[in-house]
């Protein structure tokens, strides 16, 4: 007999979805208001946004352009949103979000303050049952995680951090009231994508700044710029051709990767489109030639070409020098976009620190030991990452049939079907996980793609009059090594020191995590799946 008690009512549910950044929100549109499910959506922060509700660090910008950084499911959404800058910064992504949300009517089924701490399948009942940190449990059919694949911050652990006198700050769990700088010594470790747009903007009010650089990175300028009307206009005019690109090229963006090759050109040739590219700013000097990443010859061109940027910028020669010593091909790791980062260091308060020559031993009670010296501080700002796509998963402690933990099936590196579902875990689906295009993609287009395909899926599950959708090992095995081809044909794997391999995080495994194939190449082998009836899943009453 049904349960009639309306307090267990409202903790039983046909799906329930973990975040409510864009990957949430939208999973949520799709459930409630496409199959009428009774879906919550269960948020450990008290707003929505996801990313951009933790990462409000100075300078924390998006990188893609504005135009291409939207949902692209609803053209009256898109026509009646208006950004205002060329990237948007996070407390505009936030505006973007809440208007979303508020037009949807979503948050009266989003639980706010709610962390997950597990998530057990129950078989028999087929249902997950899903704890909350203040004990509540909560059940559903379907799971779906919208964690995003960078939210999981990685403080390092320097011996003595406990006993630092001052302020210290992880850029993605940045105070919402912001942090006075002022005349005070900072120190910033990281130049990521983070460490690099954050570093100007402390540079401003800071007494003196230094930055400690393990290993040196390429940046293209951002150029930002607020939108003028034209441009606004032209978004709007354009709006179809816009989706369009950016759902059939490789990687979301509102732009295509140019079809020829470095070596069309010849070496002056090459120079000035660099120059273009460097003028226009942005991820688009990643399109100048097709074979940036594939071809290590030509990518030696783009890199040599930035390095010597930076030469030029930078006054100081030892300073320039250790900014360019650069051991990757560019765009190995995630290539960041800045403004003014190079110029930073020209400044008389600003200076950089080597710590892969000489390794940070400690933070002591007034600052920053090295191997070779000690650098009083009042705030110490880490930029250093993320426990990047498995980290915010296996945070939430998911175990599968007979008490699997996700954490033991995933002890030598993520292993899963399309990125979405993992043999052992039925009726699990992770958005944008591991083995999905995620994070070499434009997010918000990657996220859309899942969120649909996840509910196309549930759909037909309900119109078959079935109850249960799971992946089978023989598939996972197949999408483990499809990844990992796609990522050896490139240079990504080249970095070695990148999130994209867990190697930011000391004893993660080191597997190439996103699927590298493409998006475009990726919603096709979706859609076959689909379309040969989920083939590599069991679908089950
Ligand atoms: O993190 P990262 P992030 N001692 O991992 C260093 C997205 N994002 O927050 O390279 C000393 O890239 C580490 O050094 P190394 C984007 O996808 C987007 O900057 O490991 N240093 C590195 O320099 C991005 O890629 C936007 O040797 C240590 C830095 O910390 C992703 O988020 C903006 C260290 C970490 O760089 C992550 O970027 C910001 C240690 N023990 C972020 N541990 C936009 O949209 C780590 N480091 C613009």
């Amino acid at each position: 007999m049904p349960d009639m008690n309306p307090a267990s009512a409202s903790r039983e549910f046909d799906a329930l979805i973990v975040g409510a950044g864009f990957a949430g929100l939208y999973q949520l549109l799709c459930l409630r208001d496409r199959l009428g499910l009774k879906a919550q959506v269960l948020e450990a922060g008290d707003g929505v946004g996801g990313t951009w509700y933790w990462n409000r660090y100075p300078g924390a910008r998006c990188d893609s352009e504005s135009h291409a950084y939207n949902y692209t499911f609803s053209k009256e959404l898109f026509e009646e949103w208006e950004w205002t800058e060329r990237y948007p910064d996070h407390a505009e992504i936030r505006r973007y979000l809440n208007h979303v949300a508020d037009r949807f009517d979503l948050k009266k089924d989003i639980r706010f303050g709610t962390r997950v701490v597990g998530a057990r399948y129950d078989e028999a009942a087929n249902r997950w049952s899903v704890t909350t940190e203040a004990g509540e449990t909560l059940t559903a059919q379907f799971l779906i995680t919208a964690v995003g694949c960078l939210s999981t911050a990685n403080v390092p652990k320097f011996p003595g951090l406990e006993s630092f006198q001052g302020d210290w700050y992880h850029t993605g769990q940045w105070p919402h009231e912001g942090v006075d700088f002022t005349g005070k010594r900072v120190g910033l470790i990281g130049t990521g994508s983070t460490g690099i747009q954050a570093a100007p903007v402390i540079a401003e009010t800071a007494a003196h700044l230094t930055v400690f650089q393990r290993t040196a990175n390429y940046s293209v300028p951002a150029h930002n710029v607020p939108l003028s009307p034209e441009f606004k206009a032209w978004v709007k005019e354009n709006h179809a051709e816009i989706r369009r690109i950016m759902h059939t090229n490789t990687n979301g963006q509102a732009f295509f990767i140019e079809d020829r090759s470095a070596w069309d050109v010849t070496p002056e040739q090459r120079q000035a489109l660099y120059e273009a590219a460097w003028a226009k700013g942005g991820l688009q000097f990643r399109g100048v030639f097709r074979d940036i990443l594939l071809d290590k010859a030509a990518n030696d061109t783009a890199a040599e070409f930035l390095k010597n940027k930076i030469r030029s910028i930078v006054k100081d020669p030892a300073t320039a020098a250790l900014l360019a010593d650069i051991d990757h091909p560019y765009a190995a790791k995630r290539p960041p976009i800045d403004t003014d980062y190079f110029a930073t260091f020209n400044r008389s308060n600003v200076s950089l620190v080597n710590v892969r020559a000489a390794p940070i031993e400690r933070i002591t009670p007034t600052g920053l030991r090295t191997r070779d010296a000690e650098y009083p501080l009042d705030i110490i700002v880490f930029a250093t990452g993320f426990d990047a796509m498995t980290g915010p998963l296996l945070k939430l402690n998911i175990e599968g049939r007979s008490g699997q933990p996700l954490a033991k099936a995933w002890e030598a590196g993520p292993r899963n079907y399309l990125g979405l579902q993992v043999a052992g875990f039925p009726n699990l689906f992770t958005i944008t996980g591991p083995g999905s295009p995620s994070v070499l993609c434009n997010m918000p287009v990657a996220i859309e793609q899942h969120a649909e395909w996840i509910t196309d899926c549930i759909a037909h599950l309900r119109a078959k009059g079935l109850a249960r959708v799971e992946t089978t090992e023989a598939a996972m095995a197949d999408w483990v090594a499809k990844v990992n081809e796609a990522a050896n044909v490139t240079l990504l794997p080249q970095a070695h020191h990148s999130w994209y391999l867990g190697a930011n995080v000391p004893g993660k495994p080191r597997v190439f995590m996103p699927y590298a194939g493409g998006m475009a190449r990726y919603r096709a082998i979706c859609e076959s799946v689909t379309a040969k009836g989920y083939e590599g899943f069991v679908l089950s009453d």
